[in-house]
Formats: C-alpha cells, sequence, structure tokens
C-alpha cells in the first residue's frame, strides 16, 4: 500500500493523478500546509525540505522495509517504475520522458508557483508590478514551450501518454489566475482538453478537496505560532 502525504496543490495532485491512472491501492494523510504540518519532527524524518507530498511504500518490490520518496518528480519516477508503465525504459524513450519531468520540476514548477504567489500578493507587501511582470512574462514563455512542443506531437514525450505529462498539467489548470490565456496556445489547449478529460485525471484532481484549515478559527497562540514558522521560512537550526 502507498500512503501519500498530501495537501491538494498540484505537487500533490500529480501524484493522485498516477495513482488513479496506475489503479494502485493508496491512502492519503493529509498534511495541512497551512497549519505548518510540514514542520512537525515526524514529517521532517521523511522530508528534511519540509514540503509535501511525499510517498511511504510500505510494500517494496522484493520485501524488505517501508521505502519513503520525497519530491514530485522521484515519487512519479518510484511509481511509474514500481508500475512498469507510463515510463518506457529503453534509453531513448526513457529520456524523451525524464528531460520533461526534470523540466517540471526545475522550470515549469517553481516560476508558476511565484508567479501565482505575486498575483495573490497584490500589493500586501509594497508594489509587486516588478515581480508580478517578470513571472507572468516568465510563465507565458513556459506555456510557449508546451505549445511549441506539442504541435507535432501528441504528448509531450511523443505519441505516448507518459508521466511527462501527468506531471505537467496539474500546475495548468490554474492559467487563469496566472495571467495567460490559452487561446493563444492552440496545440497546447488542445493537450490540456485531452489530459483534462481523463477520468483518472479527474479523480486524482478531486482527492482531498474536502481538506481545508481555517486558520482564522484556531485559537490566536495557535495562530502566533503558525505564523513563526510559516511566515519568512529561515534555516531550521541544526539539531546538535
Ligand atoms: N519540488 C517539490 C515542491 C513541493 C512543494 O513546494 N510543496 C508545497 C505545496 S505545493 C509545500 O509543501 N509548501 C509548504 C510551504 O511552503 O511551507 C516537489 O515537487 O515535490
Amino acid at each position: 500500500m502507498i500512503e501519500v502525504f498530501y495537501w491538494p496543490t498540484p505537487n500533490g495532485k500529480k501524484v493522485t493523478i498516477l495513482l488513479e491512472e496506475l489503479g494502485l491501492e493508496y491512502k492519503i494523510t493529509p498534511v495541512s500546509i497551512s497549519r505548518g504540518d510540514q514542520f512537525a519532527p515526524d514529517f521532517l524524518k521523511l522530508n528534511p525540505n519540509h514540503r509535501m507530498p511525499v510517498i511511504v511504500d510500505h510494500k517494496p518490490a522484493g520485501g524488505g522495509a517501508p521505502i519513503s520518496v520525497f519530491e514530485s518528480g522521484a515519487i512519479m519516477m518510484y511509481l511509474a517504475e514500481k508500475a512498469g508503465r507510463f515510463w518506457p525504459q529503453d534509453t531513448r524513450a526513457k529520456y524523451e520522458v525524464t528531460q520533461w519531468v526534470i523540466w517540471q520540476m526545475a522550470n515549469q514548477g517553481p516560476k508558476l508557483g511565484e508567479v501565482g504567489h505575486f498575483r495573490r500578493l497584490g500589493d500586501r507587501e509594497g508594489d509587486q508590478g516588478y515581480a508580478v511582470r517578470r513571472f507572468t512574462d516568465e510563465a507565458n514563455r513556459l506555456y510557449g514551450v508546451l505549445n511549441n512542443r506539442l504541435y507535432d506531437r501528441r504528448y509531450l514525450a511523443g505519441d505516448e501518454y507518459t508521466i511527462a505529462d501527468m506531471i505537467s498539467y496539474p500546475w495548468t489548470v490554474n492559467w487563469q489566475a496566472q495571467g495567460q490565456d490559452i487561446e493563444g496556445f492552440k496545440h497546447f489547449k488542445r493537450w490540456f482538453e485531452e489530459i483534462g478529460g481523463r477520468p483518472a485525471v479527474q479523480r486524482g484532481l478531486a482527492v482531498g478537496k474536502d481538506l481545508s484549515t481555517d486558520v482564522t478559527k484556531l485559537p490566536p497562540e495557535e495562530q502566533a505560532r503558525i505564523r513563526k514558522i510559516l511566515y519568512n521560512q529561515r534555516a531550521i537550526p541544526a539539531p546538535g
């Protein structure tokens, strides 16, 4: 059984989409990132980078102790490799997929995360005009990369639907909030509609839709504790 330490965000949904596509048995363990669960000592043992998602495979192939994996790209590879699906293993096809998985992790995820952050922030921390422009342009560039990749192939890695598509799709669901208009990216839009129409993708996206933490309803001391760990995050001191 696969345990998924999860909160319903694009990085979490990559994993539930793949699990739904694979039909693997899994269990969700919520990690409320609004309440700071990602800083709990037990969670830090699984991911020292204090971010979700993380998986624990309680029945790894070949037996033995449970295996835990953090970083959604590594999780996608682990699960696809375990199931023998959605990540072809001959060298050429494998690296067609791998390069797009790494592209998503190193470019699309972080930059679309920033565009969302600065656009939501408004002017609460002063004028964010430059940051909004910089990341909205960068988002536009990245939609262009997807569009240009998809004009002559059905999926990101070619004719086959793979983890490259599953990992890139959830970050595009909120294209409007990222200041984009997908009408200008017709090849991307064709792919977006096809992937979004897959029943397993819809099930994966819906996982945890009822999970939320209304921090304003918590006692003031708890709100203060949460603010302290979540805002302006800096290095955690080493234990010894
Ligand atoms: N590169 C990581 C990014 C994970 C990540 O940024 N997760 C966010 C939610 S989408 C998180 O846990 N945020 C908690 C925080 O910012 O404190 C991955 O793809 O797994």
